[in-house]
């Protein structure tokens, strides 16, 4: 009787410690692209961007020894081209979380591929680099 309340005390607090928020190490990358001296990750819950709204993690870390990189200020810009008429823009709204990451929201009224602009000024000088990422 009481050995069977311990395992089920047991139970619950596995199944509670079991179950954490999403963090860093639950993110699946969309793409990384390598510019100079660091690489930019773009990456989210799923490993991909969705039509509709998304919300994506984009970090830079150092090529040499795989730390985070703080690069300042960041945006991200996207563009589709759409034959016979002016490209699709959508650009994201980002925040900084930790040096050298920072979460951001970006929506997609439709499918397919963008070209992806980040660009950053800080620290360690401006950059920027393209890429393109598909929208599912
Ligand atoms: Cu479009």
């Amino acid at each position: 009787m009481l050995k069977g309340l311990i395992v089920t005390l047991l139970l619950v607090v596995l199944t509670m410690v079991g179950t954490p928020a999403a963090t860093a190490a639950d993110m699946k990358p969309i793409y990384t692209q390598k510019a100079k001296d660091v690489a930019v990750t773009l990456q989210n819950e799923s490993g991909q961007w969705k039509q509709g709204k998304n919300e994506f993690v984009l970090e830079f870390t150092s090529l040499q020894d795989k730390k985070p990189v703080d690069v300042g200020k960041v945006s991200l810009n996207t563009s589709m081209a759409m034959p016979g008429m002016a490209p699709m823009v959508a650009g994201a709204t980002l925040t900084s979380e930790a040096p050298g990451r920072y979460r951001g929201t970006i929506d997609f009224p439709d499918r397919g591929a963008r070209q992806v602009t980040v660009t950053w000024d800080g620290p360690t000088g401006k950059g920027s680099t393209k890429f393109s990422v598909p929208v599912r």
